[in-house]
């Protein structure tokens, strides 16, 4: 505890200033027992964290509140300001942000597109009935956008058990009384995993005048699916509850929707298409030494290759030949999966990632103000819908490659230069569209298509070498 007081005197030291009187000194002391177990409980702060006696800008818990104020959308000041306070204290999911894919086996997603859930026992604050139609609305959400069925059974052991239950009750995570915690689930899995648990200290409610069941219900299943917690404030998936106005139009964000298609693929067409798991499920984990392994988006970070596929991305590193298999959510929780494109402007030491209408612009782990911007700002033709590769070169010229054509953009000028579209297959003799990928690394532009690389030198425009795709992770 000693080095939270260090802390709380650090970051408001409007208190310390002046003898403490009780009110003030009693504050403090919650908001430091608060600090505390937020950072502990969801972001992953270590139980024995050491704070300097001087302040330290990259000290861990600078940097875990930093963490914590850009995952929950506030401005990243690193500090306790009052904004941050009042999110601490808001009702919210008890699963944690961020630093949980090491503590959970990896078991992201169910291997099975047929689930059961189970009622166990209910809360006294509804009817039943009122209970059974929340869950069966919350299950309906995810049904609607996935190829997975799920059946209600009454007795023995569920995919899904939901349960209802105050303070201590069979895990490790006790609920905490009215308010703060409403809820928590486990990823799926056996035994445990999958289940839901609800806070009975809550009011749990059918509208709005309470905590509302149907909302919580829904997010927590998201959790039993698979899904982590979302840094995007409109999606289902946001760790906070934000009290809610109006449920008519409920429906799940993009976001929400992205993620749980990430892990089970979209639901069937129509009813007469038969639901194949094995080719509307992505693989579990990409294999990257597979020779059909193709690429979403290739791009250098300081000094290191990122490979982006799906939800994942492979670190290729010159000082580890080994390369290490990331979920992007780990290290950006703000970026979409399945990206489409990514280049890195070395100068600015800044890597652009682009999916859809929207890119993004990150430093190290951190997003830029002011992002995601839309793609036609960089003076793309409102035509285009998305782009397929993107690379800068040293010049500091980016190459934006869409279908069989490509633009140029100044990044000096902040500009599209003139004269473009033009097709690839001028400029870019022996490289076949369309490009899934692209890099600019050792001299070379490197053109990822399906499973093959196009080695290009932009010099004397010509290929070098076609190689396989993946002969630097394989
Ligand atoms: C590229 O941009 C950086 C900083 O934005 C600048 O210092 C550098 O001179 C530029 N290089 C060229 C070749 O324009
Ligand atoms: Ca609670
Ligand atoms: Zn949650
Ligand atoms: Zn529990």
């Amino acid at each position: 505890m000693k080095h939270l007081t260090i802390l709380v005197l650090l970051y408001l030291p409007v208190y310390a200033a002046y003898p403490l009187k009780g009110a003030v000194k009693k504050r403090e002391d919650s908001n430091r027992n608060l600090v505390q177990k937020y950072l502990e409980n969801y972001y992953n702060l270590a139980k024995d964290v050491k704070l300097f006696a001087r302040r330290q800008d990259n000290s861990p818990v600078v940097r875990k509140i930093q963490e914590m104020q850009k995952f929950l959308g506030l401005k990243v000041t690193g500090k306790l300001n009052s904004d941050t306070l009042e999110v601490m204290q808001k009702p919210r999911c008890g699963v944690p942000d961020v630093g949980h894919f090491s503590t959970f086996p990896d078991m992201p997603r169910w291997r099975k597109t047929h689930l059961t859930y189970r009622i166990v026992d209910y809360t006294l604050d509804l009817p039943r009935d009122a209970v059974d139609s929340a869950i069966e609305k919350a299950v309906k959400i995810w049904e609607k956008v996935t190829p997975l069925t799920f059946s209600r059974i009454y007795e023995g052991e569920a995919d899904i058990m939901i349960t209802f239950a105050v303070r201590d009750h069979g895990d490790f995570y006790p609920f905490d009384g009215p308010g703060m915690v409403l809820a928590h689930a486990y990823p799926p899995g056996p035994e445990i995993y999958g289940d839901a648990h609800f806070d009975d200290d809550e009011q749990w409610t059918k509208d709005t005048s309470g905590t509302n069941l149907f909302y919580v219900a829904a997010h927590e299943l998201g959790h039993s699916l698979g899904l982590q917690h979302s840094a995007n404030a409109e999606a289902l998936m946001y760790p906070i509850y934000n009290t809610l106005t109006d449920l008519a139009p409920f429906r799940l964000s993009q976001d929400d929707v992205n993620g749980i298609q990430s892990l089970y693929g979209p639901p069937p067409t129509s009813p007469a298409d038969p639901v194949v798991p094995t080719e509307s499920v992505p693989p579990e984990t990409p294999d990257m030494c597979d020779p059909t392994l193709s690429f979403d988006a290739v791009s250098t970070l300081r000094g290191e290759i990122l490979f982006f596929k799906d939800r994942y991305f492979w670190r290729r590193s010159l000082w580890n030949p080994k390369p290490e298999l990331e979920f992007i959510s780990t290290f950006w929780p703000f970026l979409p999966t399945n990206l489409d494109a990514a280049y890195e402007v070395n100068s600015k030491d800044i890597v652009f990632i682009f999916k859809g209408n929207e890119f993004w612009a990150i430093r190290g782990t951190e997003m830029q103000a002011g992002y995601p911007r839309d793609i036609h700002t960089l003076g793309l033709p409102p035509t285009i819908r998305k782009i397929d590769a993107a690379l800068s070169d040293e010049e500091n010229k980016t190459y934006f490659f869409v279908e069989d054509k490509y633009w140029r953009f100044d990044e000096n000028s902040q500009s599209m230069e003139q004269g473009f579209p033009r097709l690839i297959g001028d400029d870019f003799p022996g490289v076949e569209p369309k490009v899934d990928a692209a890099l600019h690394a050792f001299g070379f532009f490197y053109f990822f298509s399906g499973s093959s690389k196009f080695e290009f030198n932009p010099n004397d425009r010509v290929v070098k070498r076609v190689l396989k795709s993946n002969n630097w992770l394989c």
